[in-house]
């Protein structure tokens, strides 16, 4: 009920982030491009595949540019924490800074009822921005065309605004080169500022093989999905490319923001000791430790023009990334309920919480009972009592973050808390058909 509110009002009021005077409103009135890579993990970024003639062949040589430029801050210790929601799960947490559910997903249980402060209203109202998402599968997918509406989202691009003939789709939609050719001509048509998301679907499990627009070797361990996942990824990349050559010719890109995020992995823990190898490690003496770290997803903010990027080596997830991008845009965050904090803030925390409750942080790795040193991969065989201590102490922070968050989801509690100023959305409002022509 209401009351559970000031349990959250309480845990946020004793972890928030300032926001970095350096940082904060950088990218002020720009647009926003969020580009989400489909199944993308981070080994992939600077990854070199060897052929069956030993020959070395750079799997996303453009995203790896992007991930050098001194315009992009770069974050190589960013970790999903989605559940069973996967890539809805992803959106949750990045358009709410609230995490997915412990079963099931949130868009499909709470979408279609749940009041929200998602980033398209909160850009509305701060900027006056306009929100466009842009997903060549069909809308009802994860429950998406219910969902936008309550995050308010003013346009929701879905398959039946792109030619989805036979040849332009896989199992999930359309191929991604043929999402952002095709996106161009709404996109172009948008009121700045806007605030976008393109999502990829052609690097999904199983990776097919499409000989009609892949030209990138197979590796070679015997696993069909990992062996397709590099030539996958490496047609992500190129269309990637050619969405930011069409966005600078059409005038559209130095005014922008371009956020780029993989949602969850795309080889499955079970498959990581086939994968070993490719990344120089004995399948044998694969572990817990080393699934967790292969939890790391790409995350970049390229903002053009801007050069104070690079490598930033700070550890986070998923839920840091909205508090972050609104910092960015000088958009003050405190009134919102958000569970992250800004990655560039001095007081952010780098305790990373995975959904069921295990978590990473830059001393330790902590899954279950095991204890692991995040730098070295060591297992504590028999921590201290300070460690114990410290680790417990962490866990019930964790713990108490899930269930919070689970609480505001399960209880649809935003409906009890209206921030000064903010008017509710009302899912009504908007209508997604296209229009006949
Ligand atoms: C489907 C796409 C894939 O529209 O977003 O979702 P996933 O299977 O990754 O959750
Ligand atoms: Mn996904």
């Amino acid at each position: 009920d209401v009351s559970d509110m000031d349990d959250v009002l309480e845990y946020l009021n004793e972890h928030r982030a300032e926001p970095n005077p350096e940082t904060f409103g950088s990218a002020k009135g720009r647009n926003v491009v969020y580009i989400h890579l489909e199944s993308f993990q981070q080994f992939l970024i600077d990854y070199k595949l060897k052929d069956e003639n030993g020959v070395e062949h750079e799997v996303t040589p453009f995203l790896n540019s992007l991930y050098h430029d001194q315009s992009t801050s770069s974050y190589p210790n960013f970790f999903h924490q989605v559940g069973q929601g996967k890539t809805s799960d992803a959106e949750t947490i990045l358009e709410n800074s609230l995490f997915g559910l412990p079963q099931g997903s949130a868009f499909t249980q709470a979408g279609s009822s749940n009041t929200f402060q998602a980033a398209p209203k909160i850009l509305h109202d701060n900027g006056n921005y306009t929100s466009a998402v842009f997903h060549g599968n069909v809308g009802s997918f994860w429950n998406r065309d219910d969902t936008y509406k309550s995050l308010g989202y003013n346009y929701f691009f879905d398959a039946s605004y792109y030619d989805t003939s036979e040849g332009n789709t896989l199992e999930y939609g359309l191929k991604d080169k043929l999402l952002f050719q095709e996106s161009a001509q709404y996109l172009e048509q948008l009121q700045q500022p806007f605030y976008t998301k393109f999502l990829t679907v052609t690097n999904h499990f199983p990776y097919p093989l499409d000989d009609a627009n892949v030209s990138f070797p197979r590796a070679s361990t015997g696993d069909s999905t990992i062996d397709g996942y590099f030539a996958t990824a490496h047609y992500l990349d190129q269309s990637i490319k050619e969405m930011f050559d069409y966005l600078k010719a059409a005038g559209l890109y130095d005014n922008t923001v371009f956020v780029l995020y993989g949602d969850h992995y795309g080889i499955s823990n079970s498959r990581n000791p086939s994968l070993a190898p490719l990344l120089g490690k004995d399948a044998n003496e694969w572990n817990d430790y080393d699934n967790a770290m292969l939890q790391r997803v790409p995350l970049m903010f390229h903002i053009p023009g801007q050069t104070n990027g690079g490598i930033k080596e700070e550890f986070g997830g998923q839920i840091d990334v909205l508090p972050t991008l609104l910092n960015l845009l000088g958009v003050d965050a405190k009134s919102y309920i958000q569970f992250g904090t800004d990655l560039t803030s001095s007081g952010h925390d780098q305790t990373v919480t995975f959904r069921n409750g295990n978590f990473v942080t830059p001393n330790y790795t902590v899954i279950g009972s095991k204890i692991y040193e995040t730098k070295t991969g060591i297992l504590i065989e028999e921590p201290t009592q300070e460690v114990l201590d410290e680790v417990e102490k962490i866990r019930l922070g964790v713990e108490k973050q899930l269930n919070l968050s689970d609480s505001i989801i399960n209880s649809d509690l935003l409906r009890f808390y209206t921030p000064d100023g903010f008017k509710p959305v009302s899912p009504e409002d908007y209508n997604y058909k296209k229009q006949k022509e």
